[in-house]
């Protein structure tokens, strides 16, 4: 009886299962659209565990190698599942206001905010992020669940200290048609920014403007003896650091995604690759005075200093002290 004589409960009643119905309406239309793009027709998620691992050690990388305030280290680790519409940054493009707090500073903040953003436009699927390694050499990593419809990987890690460089990948893509790949392994290498100039790693700060693009650092790009990756000895650097992404059984829980979990057996031995160092000096100082009697003639002085010691057999240090003949001042007078 009651539901006859009450209109207005039946009406809510109606309306509420509208809307429920619009709701799932929605729920349900978004994975039945084609995909677009990057291809990705696995059936289902796979679920992965991404190990990182920094090389950077004083025997790899000798020439200024940070050890105090601050030691060489690596930020944490962002990352994020997206498809081909997203991009967290790419060499040659200019870096987003995220990508240059994080690289100069390891602040994610605006980097965030731009991943909620492109959440709204479904560009990105999960954000990841593992905790800092205190050492240059070092473990992170985190479990992370892919989706078709997402299927590319994007991450960066600050190098501390230095002025705007990080490591990282764009879009690398873990599914392969229709499967997700088992094991993949990156080496990488360090990029800049385009927003900092300083040419050391303790450089201090100092904009770029214009802001350049983001490029990639190599043993001979900077082209100048400061830049502290610069070893024009060497064909290209040494990997600094490495990804590997190892496909897993089961499904993760998706509330540990912030996890800093070693798995001993995905972590490579240590590469040991030491990098000859040469030694560097400075330039000559002006001659010093010229001594001596006036009858045998005299000598003069000049010097130079240690810039860079050499390290791991590089070429060693050149004469520091050269002497030449040379009239003493004195004498010259006496002549005239
Ligand atoms: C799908 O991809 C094509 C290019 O392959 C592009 O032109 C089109 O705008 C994309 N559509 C959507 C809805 O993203
Ligand atoms: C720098 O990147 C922007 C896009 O981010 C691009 O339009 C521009 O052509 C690039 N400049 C150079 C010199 O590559
Ligand atoms: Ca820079």
């Amino acid at each position: 009886m009651q539901m006859m004589s009450s209109e207005r409960p039946a009406c809510g009643w109606l309306h509420k299962l509208l809307v429920l119905l619009v709701k799932l309406h929605f729920a349900f239309a978004e994975p039945l659209q084609p995909l677009n793009g990057t291809g990705c027709t696995a059936k289902g998620p796979a679920s992965y565990i991404l190990v990182f691992t920094g090389h950077w050690s004083p025997q790899a990388f000798p020439k200024q190698y940070p050890l105090f305030r601050p030691p060489a280290q690596w930020s944490k680790l962002i990352a994020a599942s997206h498809n081909r519409h997203f991009r967290l940054w790419e060499e040659g493009s200019s870096a987003s206001p995220g990508v240059q707090s994080f690289a100069e500073v390891g602040v994610t903040v605006e980097l965030m905010k731009a991943a909620k953003e492109a959440r709204k436009k479904r560009t990105v699927g999960v954000m990841y992020r593992t905790a800092g390694i205190p050492n240059g050499i070092g473990h992170s990593s985190t479990e992370m669940l892919m989706v078709p419809r997402n299927p590319l990987l994007s991450l960066m890690v600050k190098m501390i200290p230095s002025p705007d460089w990080f490591v990282g990948v764009n879009s690398l893509n873990l599914c392969d048609g229709n499967r997700w790949k088992q094991e993949v392994t990156v080496d990488l290498q360090p990029y800049d920014a385009g927003t900092d100039s300083g040419f050391t790693f303790s450089s201090p700060n100092f904009p770029t403007s214009p802001p350049e693009n983001i490029t990639k650092i190599t043993s001979q790009m900077p082209n100048h003896p400061a830049n502290s990756f610069y070893y024009p000895r060497l064909k290209e650097l040494p990997p600094i650091a490495s990804i590997k992404i190892t496909r897993q059984r089961r499904t993760p829980d998706r509330q540990t995604s912030i996890s800093n979990h070693i798995l001993p057996n995905s972590i490579n031995p240590q590469r040991f690759s030491a990098t000859p160092l040469d030694c560097e000096v400075s330039l000559w100082s002006s001659w010093g005075l010229c001594l001596g009697p006036c009858s045998r003639g005299g000598v003069r002085h000049r010097t130079r200093y240690i810039l860079l010691r050499p390290a791991n057999a590089g070429s060693p240090c050149p004469e520091l002290e050269e002497q030449d003949e040379c009239v003493p001042h004195n004498c010259i007078k006496k002549r005239q």
